[in-house]
């Protein structure tokens, strides 16, 4: 009896202790986490910048349509100027080597350096958010693309509330909260001031955290409008249709900005799990690029960070397996939404 119960205890601590994690600290709030989540929390895929995984060659490449016909509009912030500079020359050649290869110590971000010159970005942004704003969208709505390049342009850290058709929690509580089913929708917590209506959004935005003036591809009327739908076609409504799924307690953390293809692919499996979350925009010129690099010792997006289970983690294709895996429930297993469920499954729009 007395080995029995030994041996029940020692099963019971050892469980405790899995579910802990490797790093032994607190325990997960998910009760347990799929052997996917943690794999990617012992051993995180290393940056590989640029690199397309083979079997997201096509939705890397249709997701970048966007880039190409919004002609880059988001990837670069307000004022976005580049110069080369001479780079850093102090250190002897001979000195012991301290900092890490590759650049990868460099407190400032750059992009290239050649023959000792290397780039500097600099930017024009106005005042910024004391908290961060928050939209209800969807990623496959060509009027949320417009605001979500607005946002980009201007640098700020928002808050998503993905709504994507059918979905579950956040087209309701819009409804609850503003009357009308419709994207994109802006909260401003610092202002006290929501909207509705895209061309509003992005004026009032530019009022806000800007000079006023807000660039021209974002101000041709049906044109702005058609070319950000034209953009999202090839990526045939993806990120538009709700896929049952888990919530997470708090919102993930992406870092990432608009018109880059790699953070499409994931902002798309964000958005149709409904899975709320920060995005830190930092497209080419913005601060949090420097942020990044100290953070992490490269910069390399997209980035995801969730508070949920403590996966920090580079590279787009598994980051999207890591958000199907974790976040997916089977069709058998669809639980009313708040609630967590352990077996996950894939379905056609996963890849
Ligand atoms: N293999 C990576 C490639 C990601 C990547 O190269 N992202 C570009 C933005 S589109 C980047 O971070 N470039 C670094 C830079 O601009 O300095 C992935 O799939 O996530």
């Amino acid at each position: 009896m007395v080995l029995l119960c030994r041996t029940s205890a020692f099963q019971i601590s050892r469980a405790i202790r899995a579910m802990k994690g490797p790093q032994g600290g607190r325990p997960s709030p998910w009760k347990m986490q799929s052997s996917t989540t943690d794999k990617y929390r012992q051993d995180p895929p290393k940056p590989r910048k640029f690199a397309i995984r083979p079997d997201k060659a096509l939705d890397i490449a249709t997701a970048s349509a966007g880039l190409v016909f919004r002609l880059g509009s988001g990837a670069l912030v307000n004022g976005y100027r580049v110069s080369f500079e001479k780079a850093d020359t102090d250190t002897p050649k001979d000195a012991p080597q301290t900092r890490a290869p590759s650049g990868l110590d460099e407190d400032e971000y750059t992009f290239v350096t050649v023959a000792g010159r290397k780039t500097v970005e600099t930017n024009r942004l106005g005042k910024r958010p004391a908290v961060p704003l928050e939209l209800y969208e969807f990623e496959g709505c060509p009027f949320c693309r417009k605001v979500r390049e607005a946002v980009s342009i201007l640098d700020l850290d928002v808050l998503f509330y993905p709504c994507p058709k059918d979905g579950k929690v956040y087209r309701p509580r819009l409804v609850a909260r503003a009357g009308k089913s419709q994207f994109p929708y802006l909260v401003d917590p610092n202002e006290k001031l929501e909207m509705y209506e895209s061309d509003d959004i992005i004026q009032y935005l530019f009022d806000t955290y800007s000079d006023g003036k807000v660039p021209l591809f974002l101000r041709l009327g049906p044109f702005t409008t058609i070319t950000c739908g034209l953009g999202l076609a090839p990526r045939l409504g993806k990120g538009s249709r709700y896929i049952p799924s888990k919530s997470p307690r708090e919102p993930l953390i992406l870092w990432g900005y608009e018109g880059s293809p790699f953070v499409k692919i994931v902002r798309e499996v964000l958005s149709s799990r409904e899975l709320p979350h920060l995005m830190k925009f930092c497209a080419r010129g913005s601060p949090k690029r420097s942020a990044l690099l100290k953070k992490t010792g490269t910069f390399q997006v997209p980035y995801l960070e969730d508070p949920n289970t403590g996966v920090k983690m580079f590279e787009s294709a598994e980051i999207v397996n890591y958000l199907n895996d974790e976040y997916g429930v089977s069709s058998d297993e669809q639980q009313p939404v708040g609630t967590s469920s352990m077996t996950t499954t894939t379905s056609a729009d996963d890849r």
